[in-house]
């Protein structure tokens, strides 16, 4: 076997979320995600930048409140991830659905139970689950009694949350992950957080003080995890990309590496098991003063994860030169430079292949545990030809061009546990709410106002997607 080729037993499979997916928003006693109080488009990005207080405003539409109907849709959906070779599915658990205002002592046996028959029907499958603790899902109730991460009461409910699910679901689940996109909450502190922040707050301090909340939530959970069961394997979760220099100025190249810490910081902490120099440096330099309790630090060092998980969708780039910074685009969570080798997507996603392998070189060296691509993809807007077929072309180029590049990755050394692409069925897009940025293998029939039957078709990646896993990856 050349380093290239993809290991036996690796984890093919897609990625969807709890809050994106299931609708079903308020059965069966669960109580509110962010996701569901925060509406579409231009006025979602007002809440997530805090123009617009979704407790205070209501809105015409919520996408989340039915999704895609996963909740009650899902054994056709897994019938087809089924047909197309899924030897797992990334999901996650709804908290709220566990405990519905997140501080209850007992937790909701009609929430458990809806995830002990999703995992069964997985299974019986043959698809492995592979479960997200936290995606962007901490409890509405918790943000309204207690401000979210802020509060360090929110890890003993955290812990009380991970406990219940590591031992409900022992024998079922064996691939953990603590937070998605950990990282996300520098950017987006509702749903990363659980945070509405006022502008009279010191938000950098305030994010770091609920970043050190989750870091260390997220080690007890590790250690909670593995007393449990030794054989569960959990992980981290970045919102991975390299940031680049715009130049090869050296100015710009150290901003780079302070970009690239800014999201290495918190898999540093989750993987070495420390806050490195540079954090300490910077907070000091800015005035950012942690609260940490007695015992903290000696957690982060003694359960740190057993793999490294990200997303990629796209590099960045980042200048030094604040007249060249001007020029960013706005309108996506995460802002970058235009960089002229690449093209972007219709939401202006710059589409860089070799950027994963980059990334993934990236994160290797610095981490050396094994790698996984729980996201990636293309979100496009697709056209339903009038004989049904719905020809995407551009998303199978996307993903063949990223798959080759994770095959340039592990000849470079780097080891990879598994690739679930995101939204491998259409799904409620995170960042803008809207239906009709998909990236499915299964097309979903709904629109941006909520209009249509759900019906689920294959598009013409399904076909492609199955000969890559049936090939193990040789055929692409
Ligand atoms: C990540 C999230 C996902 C997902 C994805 C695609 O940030 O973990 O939840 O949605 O990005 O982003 P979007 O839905 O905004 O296109």
């Amino acid at each position: 076997m050349t380093n290239n080729e993809f290991p036996k037993g690796f984890l093919w499979g897609g990625a969807i979320a709890a809050n994106q997916a299931e609708g079903a928003y308020d059965k069966d006693g669960k109580g509110l995600s962010p996701t569901d109080i925060i509406p579409m488009g231009k006025e979602r990005f007002e809440v997530f930048f805090g123009k617009k207080n979704p407790f205070e405003h209501e809105f015409s539409y919520y996408p989340s409140h039915e999704a895609i109907d996963f909740y009650h849709r899902y054994k056709e959906d897994i019938a087809l991830f089924k047909e197309m070779g899924f030897n797992c599915l990334r999901t996650s658990v709804a908290w709220a659905r566990i405990f519905p205002n997140g501080d209850e002592t007992e937790p909701n046996e009609a929430g458990l139970k809806f995830y002990d028959d999703l995992f069964d029907e997985l299974l019986k499958n043959g698809i492995e689950p592979v479960v997200t603790i936290n995606h962007f899902d901490t409890p509405v109730g918790l943000t309204k009694d207690y401000g979210g991460w802020r509060n360090r009461k929110l890890v003993e409910f955290y812990e009380r949350y991970a406990r219940t699910l590591f031992t409900r679901y022992s024998g079922k689940v064996k691939y953990w992950m603590t937070f998605n996109e950990i990282n996300m909450i520098q950017h987006i502190p509702l749903f990363g957080g659980g945070m509405m922040i006022e502008p009279h707050e010191n938000k950098e301090e305030l994010i770091y003080q609920a970043a050190h909340h989750q870091l260390v939530a997220s080690a007890s959970a590790v250690k909670i995890g593995h007393e449990i069961n030794s054989e569960f394997q959990i992980g981290c979760m970045l919102a991975g990309g390299s940031v680049y220099p715009n130049t090869c100025h050296p100015d710009d190249v150290l901003k780079s590496i302070e970009a690239n810490r800014e999201q290495y910081f918190f898999i540093d902490v989750q993987s070495r098991g420390e806050y490195p120099r540079y954090a300490h440096s910077m907070f000091k330099k800015n005035n950012i003063s942690i609260e940490m309790q007695e015992g903290d630090l000696t957690l982060l060092k003694d359960h740190t994860v057993d793999y490294i998980a990200f997303s990629y969708y796209m590099s960045r780039l980042i200048s030094a030169d604040p007249e060249v910074m001007k020029t960013i685009e706005s309108g996506n969570v995460l802002s970058t430079l235009k960089n002229p080798y690449l093209k972007s997507s219709e939401w202006g996603w710059q589409i860089d292949p070799v950027g994963l392998r980059v990334t993934m070189n990236e994160l290797y060296d610095r981490y050396q545990k094994p790698l996984f691509i729980v996201e990636n993809g293309l979100g496009a807007v697709d056209t339903v030809e009038a004989d049904g077929s719905i020809n995407d072309d551009y998303r199978i180029d996307y993903l063949r061009e990223h798959v080759k590049e994770m095959k340039n990755a592990m000849d470079d050394g780097v080891e990879l546990m598994g690739y679930t692409p995101w939204g491998c069925i259409d799904l409620i897009s995170a960042s803008t709410g809207e239906m009709k940025k998909r990236y499915g293998f299964i097309y979903v029939d709904k629109d941006n106002e909520g209009n249509g039957t759900l019906k689920r078709s294959k598009k013409k990646s399904f076909d492609w997607y199955k000969t890559v896993i049936q090939s193990n990856g040789s055929n692409l």
